[in-house]
Parts: C-alpha cells; structure tokens; sequence
C-alpha cells in the first residue's frame, strides 16, 4: 500500500517522448524516476504486469520489494478497435483532472492519484487489492452489502459538489472550460449511446437472433424522438461533473469497500447520466441472470439482491443529495437567501422536489438508452455476451429491450424508482 502523500504535480516524469509501455520497456524507461523508486524499491525488483480489458487503454500493475501501484497510458487509437479508430491520448489528462476533483468530492471512493505525465499519457494510481471488476463479481453470484449505499453516496456528493448549488461561479466556469475540451471521449458516448443504437450503423453489431427487434428499434420514431430528447439534455444540460462512464466494469469492489475507476469520459452534463449509466447496468445484470441457470430459487434471489441494489442505490442518492441540499447549498443557485433566511423552507424543499423529479425522469432515460446500446451497439456487456443459451440469450436480451424502451417513455410517469424495478421484474418473468 502506498503512502498518503500530495499526488505529484501533473507534468513530466519522464523525459522522453512519447511512446507506448509494454511490460518490458517500462523499467527501462521509468526505472529511474526517484518517486516510482521510492514507492516500489530498486528497479530490479518490479515485476510488470499488463492487466487492461477496458476498450481504450493499457494498465500495468508494477510491484516492487517496497510496493506496488498501477500505471494507465493511453493509446492514441481505441485499443479495442485498433489504430483504424484514432483517439486523442489527452483522455488521460481529463482523467486525472476528473479524479482529483471527485475523489475530493467523494473521499475514499476513487484509487489515490500518484501521479500523472502529460507528455506520456500516464498516470500512476493506487493499486486497489483484493478490489475485483464489479460487473465480473455480479456475473459470478457475489454480493456486496455495501454497495447501494457506496455508490448512491457517491452520486449525490459528486453531483452535488460539482454543481451550481456548490461551487462558486469562477471556479465552476473555469472548470466547464477545461471538460469542454474532452471533446473526443463526449463524441463517442454522444454516438455510441444517443445514436448509434438507433439506425444501421457499420459500427453496431447484435445477436442475429434479434435482427427484427434490431428493425422494430430503428423504425421506432418515439423512442428515437426520445433518444434525441435525451441527448439534447446530455449536450447541453452542464449540471455536473460527471464521471460519464459509470457502469459496472467501472466500479471495483470487495466485501468491505468499492471504488470508481476510469473517468476519462468526465465532463459537464446532466446529474442523471451517472446514475442512469450505473442503474442501466444493474438492472442488465438482473435481465441476464436467467442466462446462467440454477434453481429458480437461487435466480429469484440473485435478481431480488441486483434490484434491491439498484433501489438501494437510488435511495442513499435521494437521502444524500437531500442533506447535502439541506447543509451544503452554497454556489450559484444558492438561494437559501430566497427561502431558508426568508422563513419559506417549504420553497427550498418544493425546488428540491422539483430538481429529484427531474433528476430521476433523466436517470430513467438515460438508463434505457445504455439497455439499447449495450445490446444493439458497439460495447457490448459480458452480462449477456457470457449466456452460452443462443435462445435464452435473446430472451434476456429482448426482455431488456423492451424494459429499456418503457424506462425511456415512461420516465416522467414513472414516479418513483420502485415502479421501475417493478417493470425490470416483470420483464424478466415474461422472458422465463
Ligand atoms: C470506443 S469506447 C466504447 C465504450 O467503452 C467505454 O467503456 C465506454 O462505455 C464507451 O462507450
Ligand atoms: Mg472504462
């Protein structure tokens, strides 16, 4: 484990151009750089490892005689579509950005930053150990009791201290500045989830077996009137900083403790994309989970446990942004100066209401349009990929489908979270 220490300045530790690491270059390129030597002990005792199965990115662990830590570089193409698909390495520096503000804004929940290196795309973070991938975690049956309330904390702290109910106005506009530029990583999700999934597009694949309801998607014009609706918000409704990637394979955990991975996606949007994303996410590992058999009972249970999670995760949200609203309100949108010093708590809390309905119709969108594009698009989900069943594939994969395209037109209606896992339930039964 490492020290507690200031993560070094972001600038150059290396004094080389750029070049990608392999597991044999990196000692000899980095082994003398005196804080990588203080932490991990003589060069001739790192061992590397290259450990990434993201779509975009190298990641090491290096372990020495003193210590270990992880080294994530970026490629200048998607890694996993290869150099055909160039991609600005400058991601590593949003997420280094990133993750200094939402670790300050959540401590504890993201890998301690150790470093970062512009020139090289490279950052150097915590090793987080016995942590596993999350979404591998759920498909292997195992349950975290922690998590609903990990996670909606940290959506409600991050949402909140990264908006204009928190940071002043200089701060704030400084800071929409900076993640504007992540202009390449906002264009994927703006393709890959808002439009990609909707028209035929040479990127997407699917499961043969579901060609008609592939067809039925695109030629569905509300749910495409919706999905443009929904991007139209992700575009231009800057309320927070958003990690941008939130699903389960960005989220590490082990029974006590969880943590938020890889947020090159950061930048300023709707406080619902999150939160939407990571929902969107377990509610696909709920849909799939009759995909890997077992006794009725133990399936049962397996997707009570997933749903309860998600509701769990949506309530700590509600409960935390409600108190950081009550105790914290301070930036632009302020306005105790209106209601609380005035006498009308009532008007704080009714704007409050207002803003967790708004939050939560977003969040229900945005989590019907992940459904779609982990089936119908690029990314595809190991939580429905991993179903050997060609047949009960499709079936999970269709029921979600169909669960996804009632979150996207029934967000408003859907009043509370609650009915929507009750949507998610019945959709899984009707695919049994
Ligand atoms: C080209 S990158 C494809 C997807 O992988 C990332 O994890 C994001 O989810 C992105 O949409
Ligand atoms: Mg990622």
């Amino acid at each position: 484990m490492h020290r507690a220490r200031e993560p070094l300045p972001s600038g150059p530790v290396t004094d080389t151009t750029y070049q990608p690491l392999d597991c044999g270059s990196l000692p000899v390129r980095l082994g003398a750089h005196p804080d990588l030597l203080d932490r991990l002990g003589p060069v001739t005792s790192w061992r590397v490892v290259e450990v990434g199965d993201g779509n975009l990115n190298l990641v090491f662990i290096v372990r020495g005689e003193r210590g270990a830590l992880v080294i994530k570089q970026s490629l200048p193409y998607v890694r996993v579509f290869g150099e055909g698909w160039p991609m600005s390495r400058e991601r590593a520096y949003f997420e280094y950005e990133a993750a200094l503000r939402l670790g300050k804004r959540d401590p504890g929940r993201m890998p301690a930053p150790l470093g970062f290196d512009r020139a090289q795309s490279m950052a150097f973070m915590e090793l987080l150990e016995p942590h596993r991938i999350l979404r591998g975690e759920l498909i292997a049956g195992r349950r975290f009791p922690k998590l609903g309330e990990h996670l909606g904390r940290y959506c409600a702290r991050t949402a909140f201290r990264g908006s204009d109910w928190s940071m002043p106005t200089a701060a704030r506009k400084a800071d929409l500045a900076l993640f504007a530029a992540n202009v390449e990583l906002c264009g994927i999700t703006e393709d890959l989830v808002f439009t990609d999934p909707f028209f035929d597009c040479p990127r997407n694949r699917h499961d043969p077996a579901l060609d008609a309801d592939a067809a039925r998607v695109r030629a569905d014009s509300a749910l495409k009137q919706a999905a443009m609706t929904l991007k139209q918000r992700f575009c231009s409704c800057a309320q927070t900083l958003l990690h941008g990637d939130l699903h389960t394979g960005s989220v590490m955990a082990t029974a006590h403790d969880t943590r938020v991975i890889d947020a090159e996606f950061a930048f300023y949007g709707p406080i619902g994309f999150d939160i939407g994303s990571l929902l969107g996410n377990l509610w696909m590992s709920a849909l799939a989970r009759p995909g890997r058999g077992g006794d009725a009972a133990a399936i049962a249970s397996d997707i009570r446990w997933t749903l309860d999670i998600a509701q769990a995760v949506h309530a700590e949200f509600v409960a935390e942004f409600t108190r950081l609203w009550r105790t914290e309100r301070s930036g632009i949108l302020g306005g105790t100066e209106l209601f609380e010093s005035q006498g009308d708590a009532d008007g704080s809390e009714a704007t409050l209401a207002a803003l967790l309905d708004e939050i939560r119709a977003d969040l229900l969108g945005f989590a019907g349009l992940e459904i779609h594009r982990r089936i119908l698009g690029f990314a595809h989900v190991a939580d429905f990929e991993t179903i050997a069943d060609a047949d009960l594939r499709a079936r999970c994969q269709r029921a979600a489908l169909s669960v996804g395209r009632e979150l996207v037109l029934q967000r408003d209606a859907l009043r509370d979270i609650d009915d929507a896992s009750m949507r998610v339930s019945s959709a899984i039964a009707a695919s049994l």
